[in-house]
């Protein structure tokens, strides 16, 4: 066994070389199951809302100075880098009627679930989609886009972004729009692209599909709570990108869950984060034995590896999360794990 004066000596001069010895590293490092810095948190409604309505007083929408009103969930975890989660951050944005958000590209993929208002339309590309509560809508990593607000009452949506995945990677870029508006182009709605049929001619992957109508995807989630529910998430959905069949966008998926009146799922864990935003009703997820109680508007956060159970606190009235997970992430490379407590299910 050196001494350790000697192995210093050794690391003085590795360290020189810009070298270094494995005999370095921290037992930390070599955790026996995944480990993360994400911490299970809930964000209350009032705060995220409140927090909104006291920007708007302040802070004024405008090119080339503040191009969006976003309000960012941070970790507690996490606070150096203000993330979400280590692959997402997820914020909140009001825009007021008359305003413009400025279009922007970036090597970000972001998508917006809209939560209230109406009369705002985002455009992607030239692709004109008038927001309405409940829909998703993308923005593919480098597209253009521009929210206007063209109704009488603020707006309020989420967005989600894979900004600190897209940092790691160190490729984040931006462009702002050259100048002036960005141009809506008239074109047939690209849902008839992508149905049983469409025009000879085209390709189904021209143009995008990017626009998840809340209608559409509440007759699914009914129609699936008749017929069959999954035992960790109830009665759940991914959003598909109908060009690949595959996940909503290639580093997030999002999904849509009903929990039935009085309905609880068992617990299970894997290795992607979740992050919950209650859109209908109430209820309690239990995170690693914590429990986290949450109403109508609140925002949670499951770290990866950690067990979870969700229970609709409700006997009369469903309650609907809608959900983002980095799993595309873990799923490419083969990172993907999951473990299920079928026994698990309990009332609380
Ligand atoms: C962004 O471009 C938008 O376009 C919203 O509305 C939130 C958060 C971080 C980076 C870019 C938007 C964002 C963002």
């Amino acid at each position: 066994m050196q001494s350790s004066k000697e192995i210093e000596e050794l690391n003085d001069l590795l360290r020189g070389r810009w070298v270094s010895g494995l005999w370095n590293l921290d037992h930390g490092e070599r955790p026996s199951a995944p480990k993360t810095r994400v911490q299970p948190h809930l964000w209350k409604w009032h705060d995220i809302y409140d927090s909104l309505i006291q920007a708007k007083e302040k802070i004024t929408v405008s090119r080339g100075s503040v191009e969006r009103r976003v309000i960012r969930l941070v970790n507690p975890g996490l606070s150096e880098t203000q993330m979400t989660s280590h692959t997402i951050l997820l914020s909140f944005q009001l825009i007021q009627p008359g305003e413009v958000a400025p279009a922007h590209r970036h090597t970000m993929s972001a998508f917006r679930f809209i939560l209230h208002g109406h009369g705002a339309y985002t455009n992607v590309d030239g692709q004109k989609m008038i927001m309405e509560d409940g829909d998703l809508i993308l923005t593919p990593q480098g597209s253009w886009h521009e929210h206007a607000h063209e109704g009488d009452e603020n707006m309020i949506w989420i967005d989600g972004l894979d900004v600190p995945f897209i940092q790691a990677l160190q490729v984040i870029s931006f462009d702002p729009y050259p100048q002036g508006r960005l141009p809506v182009q008239e074109r047939p709605d690209p849902e008839m692209y992508y149905g049983l049929t469409r025009p000879v001619g085209e390709t189904e992957t021209n143009p995008p599909l990017l626009h998840y109508h809340w209608r559409d995807t509440y007759e699914s989630l009914q129609q699936l709570a008749r017929t069959t529910t999954n035992p960790f998430d109830g009665v759940a959905m991914e959003y598909v990108n109908p060009a690949t069949g595959g996940p909503t966008l290639p580093t997030m998926s999002c999904q849509i869950q009903m929990l039935r009146p009085d309905e609880s799922t068992k617990a299970h864990r894997h290795t992607s984060t979740s992050i919950y935003h209650a859109f209908r009703g109430s209820g309690t997820t239990i995170i690693n034995g914590e429990p986290f109680r949450w109403e109508q508007g609140d925002t949670f956060i499951i770290p990866l590896w950690s067990w979870h159970e969700h229970t609709n606190r409700s006997s009369k009235d469903e309650a609907i999360l809608f959900s983002m997970h980095d799993s595309p992430i873990l799923k490419a490379f083969g990172l993907y794990r999951e473990e299920g407590n079928e026994d698990s299910a309990q009332k609380i």
